[in-house]
């Protein structure tokens, strides 16, 4: 059994709605064992396009791991995504964070997830459910990693229109 950990993401269209999507599709795939609140954040990288909704949790699941990439894609083909730019504006962003505690970096799996450590818009987050959570390369957990942070792009709770995760 594998803690998959997997931030969530989304700047176009109903993205409260496109979250809620994504996490009955994250049940599917496991047992849920955790959610974040949700998180209203500036865009970081390309800056022209509208705030994100994000948010972290994570899966206790049975699938190998290229299984639960690829079930994350269909995910995110089932929201509607479609690849314009990279950081660019999308429905919905599924990325796995971390993978227990694995390190790889194969060209189509890299866990720990190469950027997480320099987004506020995951460590925000991440922090609320696991601030003890260790990062395998770095060795800081992610309150550490979340105070020695420079991202100045803003991130605020944001209240849901019902009930976060339902
Ligand atoms: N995702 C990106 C690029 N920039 N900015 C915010 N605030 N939230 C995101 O999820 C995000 C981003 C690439 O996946
Ligand atoms: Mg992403
Ligand atoms: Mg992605």
């Amino acid at each position: 059994m594998t803690e998959a950990w997997v931030g969530l993401g989304s700047n176009v269209g109903d993205r409260e709605a496109h979250l809620r999507a994504a996490l009955r599709g994250l049940a599917a795939l496991g047992e849920i064992g955790g959610v974040s609140p949700l998180y209203e954040t500036e865009p970081v990288g390309f800056l022209e396009q509208g705030p994100f909704l994000n948010a972290v949790a994570y899966v206790r699941t049975a699938l190998a791991a290229g299984e639960f990439l690829r079930e994350l894609q269909a995910i995110e083909l089932a929201a509607g995504r479609v690849r314009v730019r990279r950081d660019g504006p999308r429905t919905l962003d599924l990325d796995l964070l971390f993978w227990n505690e694995t390190v790889l970096a194969a060209p189509d799996l890299e866990v720990p997830h190469p950027r997480l450590h320099l987004r506020r818009f995951v460590l925000a987050p991440l922090c609320d459910l696991a601030p003890a959570l260790r990062h395998p390369l770095l060795g800081r957990t992610a309150r550490e990693l979340l105070e020695h942070l420079e991202d100045p792009a803003a991130v605020e709770l944001y209240r849901p229109s019902s009930a976060w995760p339902g």
